[in-house]
């Protein structure tokens, strides 16, 4: 049994606690294979009215995928007979976010602390986000010479203006009420609440009114109303700068901002893998518009070919293995990432694209 993942029912609601407390609760491969079977036996099982996902330890929801663990296993090849673990656990995990996306149950996903990355891929794509006053949201994944993965390429340009590429390509940190304004939020609840939450849900009658209408209503005893949003406060700025379709026309925008809140951005882009950048932003700019389904695709071949480049082992080192947080990027400049390897990264895997269709 997998105690990183409690899984319950309480009534009719399906109940999971993320338990790998002492990472963050860090998704990695053993739960997201406890998650996947869980979510779809309550999918089908008519004493379940919702799903309800939190994390347990009081600081985080997800603090993302497990990519130590994928980063460790580059070195050496897979046992024999067993796939390499960079190939299965982005797959997996793309999987269980595909099901999320399309589950067929309300799912609630109580964000309380860090939700980055992976954390997202498990939230985001639910019917309801509750978030609360602790949440820190962040995509920081060009800081680890990955990309913005878990369907960043399908909510990210959904963010609004240019603010999913701008938090995509900085990595920078959202609070609740910025995540309110960007619509990744659906609630916003005080932290203590949430207990009562899951009780309300629990008791509610689910019996009279579609079961989404239900979770709605439920959660709106307990909103409260979020501060202002200091990053709504750059949004003018942020669409001027980053609506651009090159990084270096984005840090010549920022430049000519003259402010410090660029002059800031401009260093946080400094550094960023050059080459996660660069992917990064061409990501946005191909997956914008595009159905989840093939952002999934767009994905995962990114997943199998940045992960092979130098600068995600160095990132990983950098920021989770040795936390010097000095990366030396390779090549170390954007002018020296060549275009063409940038394109590199979006070809097919043949056999081994990930290729995903919604449930009928
Ligand atoms: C970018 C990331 C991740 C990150 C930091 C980044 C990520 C991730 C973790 C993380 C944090 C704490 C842990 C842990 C992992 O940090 O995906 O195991 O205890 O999982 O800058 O993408």
């Amino acid at each position: 049994m997998n105690t990183d993942v409690l899984l319950e029912t309480r009534g009719p609601v399906g109940l999971v606690t993320l338990n790998r407390t002492k990472a963050l609760n860090a998704l990695d491969l053993g739960m997201i294979r406890a998650l996947h079977p869980a979510l779809e036996a309550w999918a089908k099982e008519p004493a379940v009215q919702a799903v309800v996902i939190r994390g347990a330890g009081g600081r985080a929801f997800c603090a993302g995928g497990d990519v130590r663990a994928v980063a460790a296993s580059l070195g050496s090849s897979a046992p024999e007979g067993q796939e390499p673990l960079a190939s299965a656990f982005f797959r997996e995990e793309y999987r269980l976010n595909h099901l999320i996306h399309h589950y067929p149950k309300p799912y609630l996903a109580l964000v309380d602390g860090i939700s980055m990355g992976g954390g997202l891929g498990l939230s985001v794509h639910g019917s309801h986000r509750v978030v609360t006053e602790r949440l820190v949201l962040a995509m920081p994944e060009t800081g680890i010479g990955l990309f913005p993965d878990v369907g960043g390429g399908w909510f990210l340009p959904r963010f609004p203006g240019e603010a999913g590429t701008y938090l995509g390509l900085t990595g920078a940190r959202c609070t609740a009420a910025d995540a309110m304004w960007l619509g990744y939020g659906t609630q916003h609840v005080p932290h203590d609440r949430l207990d009562a939450v899951v009780d309300a849900l629990a008791a509610a009658d689910w019996s009279a009114e579609p079961a989404r209408d239900v979770a709605t209503r439920v959660l709106s005893g307990f909103t409260t109303s979020p501060w202002e949003s200091p990053l709504r406060e750059h949004a003018r700025a942020i669409d001027r700068c980053f609506g651009k379709d090159r990084v270096e026309d984005i840090l010549a925008a920022l430049e000519a901002e003259g402010t410090s809140w660029a002059q800031e951005t401009r260093a946080t882009l400094g550094r960023m893998s050059p080459t996660s950048l660069k992917v990064t932003l061409r990501q946005l700019r191909l997956c914008r518009g595009r159905p989840y389904d093939e952002v999934v695709t767009v994905e995962y071949r990114l997943s199998q070919h940045v992960t092979a480049l130098p600068d995600f082992r160095e990132g990983i080192r950098a920021v989770l293995v040795d936390k010097d947080n000095r990366p030396q990027w390779n090549p170390p400049t954007l002018a020296e990432v060549r275009d063409a390897d940038v394109e590199a990264c979006f070809t097919p895997l043949g056999e081994r694209d990930l290729v995903v269709s919604a449930p009928r």
